[in-house]
Order: C-alpha cells, then sequence, then structure tokens
C-alpha cells in the first residue's frame, strides 16, 4: 500500500508551501487530504484505479490529479520542482517540535540559517533574539526542542518496525531451507522506538536462506552479505539484520539477540557464577567446554536455577532477580483483552459510525466497545455540544437494540480545561457510561500547576479515566513534567483508571509509570485512541507496554467480562 506514500508527500507540500509563504486555505487542503489518506481503510492505488480519488475528504480535481502522478510514476513534478525552490535543510528545521514555518522561513531571509546545525550555532550565540518575535526563551526552546529530536533520531516508532517485521517474516516462511524463524532485538522486546529490526533463522544451508533474504522485493540495498550476518536497508530506510544460526543454537542465539545487551550482561555473569559459559552458540561447561543446551531459550533460564524471562521484561529491571526467587508476576498477554474504551466515531473527529465500529469490534472478538468521543470546546476536534451528546446516547441505544452478545458503552474523552475544571457540567457527565478526562492545550504549566490541574479533574466523581496521563508525543513533544506520585496516589483514592494509551506516538502511560502505578497498587484500562477501523489494532502496542510495565491481567481494566465492566461503572 503506497497510503502513507502518498500522505508524507502531501504533508511535505504543505511544509514547503508554508515555507513559501502561501496563503493559509492552500496549505490546509493538502494537510486535510494527507490526514484522509493516512486513515484510509482502502489501498490508494486500488481508489485511484477506480477513479474514486475525488471522493477522499480535501481531494479536489487538481489535487487528484497530482495524486494520480505520484501513483503511477512515484514521482511527482510538481513536488520536484518545490523542492528546488527551497533549501532542503529547511525542511527539516521543520521537524524540530515548537518550531513552525514562520521561525523558519525569518531565520532563514533574516540570517541566512539553511541548517539545524548553523540554527543550533546561532541559538548559542545568542543571534536569533535580535529578530522580531524571537527572545532568549525561543532561543531555549529551539535548543530542547534540537536535542529531542537527536534522541531519536534514527530510530522508528514500533509500530512501523512492527509491520515491515511481520512482513518480512511472511517473505521468510516461504523459504524451505529455514527451519526456526523469530524477531529478536528491541522489537521482540517491543520497545517503544526501534533502531533495527533483528531477525533470527536455523539452518543447515545458510548461503541459501541469505540469497533468499535479499531478494525480498521491499529490500533498498544490501549493506552486508555474509553466511552468518546479512543486513539490508528496506525502502523506508529502516535497516534489518539477518542472523542465521544452527539449529542446536536457536535458542542460545534468541536469547543474545533478543538482549537487551544489560540483560545479557548480567545473564552471563550468573552462568559463570555457576561454572558455566554462555554465549549465542549455547550453555557450555566452563572447564570442558562441553555443550549442555542452547536448542530452545527455556532450558538455558532454567538450567541457570531461573525462571522463562519474557522478552518485554528482559531490560535489567530486577526481572533476573525476581527469576531466581521464582516470583515473576503472571504478565497480561496479547489476547487477554475484551474491548476498547477509546475508540472516536464520526460524531467528532473519528472516521467511521458507531455501528460500523460496533459490528468491526464484535468480528474481532471483542465484548464491548466504548466510544469516546471529544467534548464540546474541543472545536479542531469536532467536540460534541451538550445537545448532541444527548442525541447520541440515543444513537448508540439503537445501535445496540440490534447487537447480540455484544454492547457499546458511549463514553466521552472530555477536555480538562487550565484549571482543572471539565468541559461539560456534571449534569452533562452523568448521562455518559464512563468518563476519560484528558488535556488537550494549554501544555506548558509548571510541574505543580499542571499536577494540581490533572489532580483536580480525577477527583471529580464522574471521571472514570485519566486519558493518555502525561500527553506526550515521541519524539515531537516532551512528556509533562507531571508529579506522577502524586497523580497516582490520588488516582487510587478516587478509583480512577490511569490510561494506557496504545496509539503508537503516544504509549502513555509509558512502561516505567505503569511499574510504579501498580507497585502503588493503582489500576489501569487500555485505549487505542482510534480514529479509523486499522487504528483498532494498535491495542497491541498497549498490551506490550502493560507487559513491560510488569501489568498482570488483574490489573487492567478490558480483560474483565462485560458483567464486571457495568458493575464497576454504575459504582
Ligand atoms: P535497537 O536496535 O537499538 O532498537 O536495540 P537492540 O536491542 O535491538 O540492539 P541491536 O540491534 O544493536 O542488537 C540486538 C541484540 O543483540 C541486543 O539487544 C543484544 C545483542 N547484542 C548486540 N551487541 C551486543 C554486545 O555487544 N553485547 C551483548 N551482550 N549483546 C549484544
Ligand atoms: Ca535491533
Ligand atoms: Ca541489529
Amino acid at each position: 500500500m503506497k497510503n502513507q506514500f502518498v500522505a508524507d508527500v502531501l504533508y511535505q507540500i504543505a511544509d514547503l508551501l508554508d515555507l513559501k509563504g502561501e496563503i493559509f486555505f492552500k496549505t490546509r487542503a493538502y494537510r486535510t487530504a494527507a490526514q484522509a489518506i493516512e486513515v484510509l481503510d482502502e489501498d490508494i492505488e486500488v481508489v485511484a484505479k477506480e477513479g474514486r480519488l475525488r471522493e477522499i475528504p480535501g481531494v479536489g480535481e487538481a489535487l487528484a490529479k497530482k495524486i494520480k502522478e505520484l501513483i503511477d510514476t512515484g514521482k511527482l513534478e510538481y513536488f520536484e520542482k518545490l523542492k528546488k525552490e527551497i533549501p532542503v535543510g529547511l525542511l527539516n528545521m521543520l521537524k524540530i517540535p515548537g518550531l513552525g514555518p514562520k521561525k523558519v522561513a525569518a531565520v532563514y531571509q533574516h540570517l541566512g540559517i539553511k541548517t539545524i546545525e548553523q540554527l543550533r550555532q546561532a541559538c548559542l550565540e545568542g543571534k536569533l533574539r535580535t529578530l522580531d518575535g524571537f527572545g532568549e526563551t525561543t532561543e531555549n526552546n529551539i535548543l530542547r526542542g534540537i536535542q529531542l529530536l537527536e534522541k531519536t533520531r534514527g530510530r522508528v516508532l514500533l509500530n512501523v518496525a512492527y509491520e515491515d517485521g511481520m512482513k518480512y517474516i511472511d517473505y521468510l516462511k516461504q523459504c524451505n531451507e529455514i527451519q526456526r524463524l523469530s524477531i529478536a532485538g528491541s522489537l521482540r522486546r517491543m520497545k517503544e522506538t526501534i533502531g533495527d529490526i533483528d531477525i533470527l533463522a536455523s539452518s543447515d544451508n545458510p548461503d541459501k536462506v541469505m540469497n533468499y533474504f535479499v531478494e525480498y522485493s521491499d529490500v533498498q540495498r544490501v549493506l552486508l552479505k555474509g553466511s552468518t550476518k546479512t543486513s539490508v536497508v528496506l525502502k523506508d530506510d529502516l535497516q534489518v539484520d539477518l542472523r542465521v544460526v544452527k539449529e542446536e543454537s536457536f535458542g542460545s542465539a534468541l536469547q543474545y539477540f533478543t538482549g537487551s545487551k544489560e540483560h545479557n550482561v548480567k545473564m552471563r555473569g550468573i552462568a559463570i557464577k555457576q561454572g558455566f559459559k554462555l554465549n549465542e552458540y549455547g550453555l557450555f561447561d566452563k572447564e570442558t567446554n562441553e555443550y549442555i543446551v542452547g536448542k530452545d531459550e527455556k532450558e538455558i533460564y532454567n538450567k541457570l536455577g531461573l525462571m522463562y524471562i519474557e522478552p518485554e521484561l528482559r531490560e535489567n529491571r530486577g526481572e533476573i532477580e525476581m527469576a531466581e526467587k521464582h516470583k515473576l508476576p503472571k504478565l497480561i498477554m496479547y489476547n487477554d483483552v475484551k474491548g476498547d474504551f477509546h475508540v472516536h466515531s464520526n460524531w467528532s473527529d473519528g472516521s467511521e459510525s458507531i455501528q460500523t465500529i460496533a459490528e468491526y469490534t464484535q468480528s474481532k472478538g471483542y465484548e464491548y466497545i466504548g466510544i469516546a468521543d471529544h467534548s464540546q470546546s474541543l472545536k479542531v476536534a469536532r467536540g460534541l455540544s451538550e445537545e448532541k451528546v444527548v442525541k447520541k446516547i440515543k444513537e448508540v441505544e439503537k445501535v445496540n437494540k440490534k447487537l447480540v452478545d455484544f454492547k457499546v458503552l458511549c463514553g466521552t474523552e472530555c477536555d480538562i480545561k487550565p484549571d482543572g475544571s471539565l468541559d461539560y457540567s456534571n449534569k452533562v457527565l452523568k448521562l455518559f457510561d464512563f468518563v476519560y478526562a484528558g488535556v488537550h492545550s494549554t501544555f506548558k504549566m509548571t510541574r505543580e500547576e499542571m499536577t494540581k490541574r490533572v489532580t483536580k479533574a480525577i477527583e471529580n466523581e464522574h471521571v472514570d479515566f485519566l486519558a493518555h496521563p502525561t500527553c506526550r508525543l515521541i519524539g515531537r513533544r516532551e512528556p509533562f513534567d507531571l508529579d506522577m506520585e502524586q497523580v497516582i496516589d490520588v488516582a487510587k483514592e478516587t478509583n480512577t483508571f490511569l490510561e494506557i494509551n496504545a496509539f503508537p506516538d503516544r504509549l502513555d502511560l509509558n512502561d516505567l509509570h505503569a511499574r510504579l502505578g501498580k507497585e502503588k497498587g493503582v489500576k489501569f484500562v487500555l485505549g487505542t485512541d482510534a480514529h479509523s477501523l486499522t487504528h483498532l489494532d494498535f491495542m497491541q502496542y498497549g498490551v506490550a507496554t502493560a507487559r513491560r510495565g510488569w501489568l498482570e491481567k488483574k490489573d487492567v481494566l478490558n480483560t474483565y467480562p462485560l458483567k464486571e465492566i457495568e458493575r464497576f461503572l454504575s459504582r
């Protein structure tokens, strides 16, 4: 599918036009279309072939022509021309969080700054504050933004690597020279960002496997090719490493290449203390070098007197000590989830009707679905007026009448205002089956102010869940400086569930905060924040984060059957 590719080109055109100082509505047309294409549930090539491009919101005749050219030729002349007019460095500068096109255009015009490096230098030398509308604070914000950008550079979000990795695995499964096959590395540990994809295979014919590996259609270039390791770069610039080992070493190699490095260092130390030697080829006797085990990961952990440790826990955060004491938690499983609570319908800014969402999620195996549209003051996201809330509740009742063994719960994602009050009156909040409270604007506050704002909101008796508690966007917006311990304490006192938002650029709460919450006895709810049907599949990244946070089935609301959910929500 070329959807993301087409959307990305349109976003870049919008950025370039912004830089050129183009009138606002023209830029907006490109962004609207890009957004619509990103969440499209169909292949854009099929839509183009059937002449239905103009049915996509924001796509008029001129834009449809451009999209068609892009799909047919892989290029767009208009885009190429624009790129020649504007230095590419300026586009890179736009990636700095908090730096918009106006400011980028200004530093280019007045100071001749064309690259991020020149911009950093100018900030350090205090040159920006000479410009209109810039000050010392702007310089500091830009420097912080550059740092944030560098932290995630060269890494991709979990879902991007996961989709690439699974597609590659499907391809490799067709190779009959391969005996066993697995994802390894940070992707197997389901970390929130991934540097490169690691794949492990066992075979007696490594060279044939490597030949097959590099012939994959998404490979852009081959970095190195040997008979134990081969590395390629995919068309989306992500690197994939394949290692091939003998069947008897598959378990030890999987253990080694899954990492993390810190986990492995500790494991090798434990092996040595017990008179063994552990490496990617197996577990050996330290004195005689005799092979002991290595075919399966589990044997290695058990031979060392440890419980098997799930990949998501392997970060050397105490998991090895707990495995020694046989006290590891029994982690929530990916198929434990019986429903999603954070879904936007076309009543606000989602793309599907409540009926469609209900049918789709029931067919996926869910028992219930919570629709949580935005509240009234969130105009950009088409938040619902109080009047519309009443209509929507009627609509949900109508849909529920048609459903068997499935229930739609009518909720809201109610905005938390800067003073901690909520965007609906208590009279309206009472009408919903459940209420999420969440911050959506005015992010710049001190730690004290933000903590007070959030705790005040969850103290409202109608609030059941706190949505994306720190509001971070990975690589784009830092989490709030919140007193998380205090938020957790208040959540516990008020029986508020903290969300683990499963949308891949949020994963908020993160793994560490989830673990802190569990230790303090708070409960969690998983929500995908879906705005289209495809987004509903993000649930697995929420479960992954819960697992990385040591959570068990009982800690997560979504694992409970409908009856218990209803009992809880009617308190
Ligand atoms: P990434 O790719 O940055 O997201 O993170 P990883 O963990 O996938 O790291 P990567 O791809 O460099 O290496 C894959 C695994 O191989 C890593 O998790 C542990 C193992 N490994 C790599 N280099 C070393 C090393 O120098 N020592 C040890 N003990 N293990 C290593
Ligand atoms: Ca890796
Ligand atoms: Ca690697």
